[in-house]
């Protein structure tokens, strides 16, 4: 059997980077693209590097060939300007799936956020946490942006039966750093287990699922990426003691936090 082959794009952020070591696998190649260029191949690790932006399209096309699934995080992963966020995040993820699409490629997974749905009221959570498939509501246009996405991955799914997961993560860090954390943390070894769980669940379908941790104070619910096959093993709560207070307002009041209050369409 050939080896497995995942595109993985925005290969070089943050996300990209916790990756690279944890998906890795003696019957895998990952193809890691980045607009900055990814760091070269360590000894006997199977990579195959592409530089590259994700609004070109016969890069991304390229990228794309004679791939088995893609996951997509590439694009601005902040507040921005309004031309930035469509261009880099809505314009590149529809840049990605008609590549995909053309080449044939069968599962996208896709980087949300819970800045898709940042102005839910943290009050509203109840003992389950948010469900998964909560409707928009965004809290920049970062947060929309990201909402675009996933409505576009239904859309390829539904049009052309690729599998979509959309995962909205929480907070993705080495450790949680404010209280907020303690409750959305997704921790770099489980990144690398929803990711694969992601890669490896048997049909799919589309799915929005949330991304975080098996954190004792859960405000997204587990259960969608649970039915991926997900066993989250860390817990932000471990890290309690070394974490900050946020604000009193909206800060806490909200999902998205200090997200609901930033300048809209500025650079943060
Ligand atoms: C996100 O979506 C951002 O990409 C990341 O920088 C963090 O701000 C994270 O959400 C969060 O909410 O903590």
């Amino acid at each position: 059997m050939p080896p497995q082959r995942i595109l993985v794009t925005g290969a070089a952020g943050q996300i990209g980077r916790m990756l690279r070591t944890r998906l890795a696998g003696p019957d895998r190649v990952l193809r890691l693209l980045d607009i900055q260029p990814p760091a070269a191949a360590e000894p006997g690790e199977q990579v195959e590097l592409r530089t590259a932006a994700i609004t070109d399209p016969e890069a991304v096309q390229q990228a794309c060939e004679d791939v088995d699934a893609v996951i997509h995080l590439a694009g601005h992963s902040r507040e921005n300007t309004w031309q930035e966020i469509l261009s880099t995040n809505v314009d590149g993820t529809h840049n990605l799936l008609e590549a995909a699409r053309k080449a044939g490629v069968p599962r996208v997974i896709l980087a949300s956020s819970n800045h898709a749905v940042g102005f839910l009221p943290v009050a509203d959570a109840g003992a389950e946490g948010f469900p998964d498939e909560t409707p928009p509501r965004p809290d920049t246009y970062y947060g929309f942006s990201k909402a675009a996405v996933e409505a576009l991955g239904s859309l390829y799914h539904s049009r052309f039966g690729i599998d979509v997961i959309c995962l909205r993560i929480g907070a993705c860090t080495d450790r949680p750093h404010d209280e907020r954390d303690l409750s959305i943390w997704l921790s770099p070894d489980d990144a690398g287990r929803l990711f694969e769980a992601c890669l490896t669940t048997p049909s799919p379908g589309f799915r929005v699922v949330w991304g975080a941790s098996r954190n004792t104070r859960q405000l997204l619910s587990p259960t969608g990426a649970e039915q991926l096959g997900y066993h989250p093993r860390d817990d932000a709560a471990d890290h309690a003691a070394e974490v900050v207070p946020n604000r009193p307002g909206r800060e806490r009041d909200y999902l998205g936090a200090s997200f609901t209050t930033l300048p809209l369409g500025e650079p943060d």
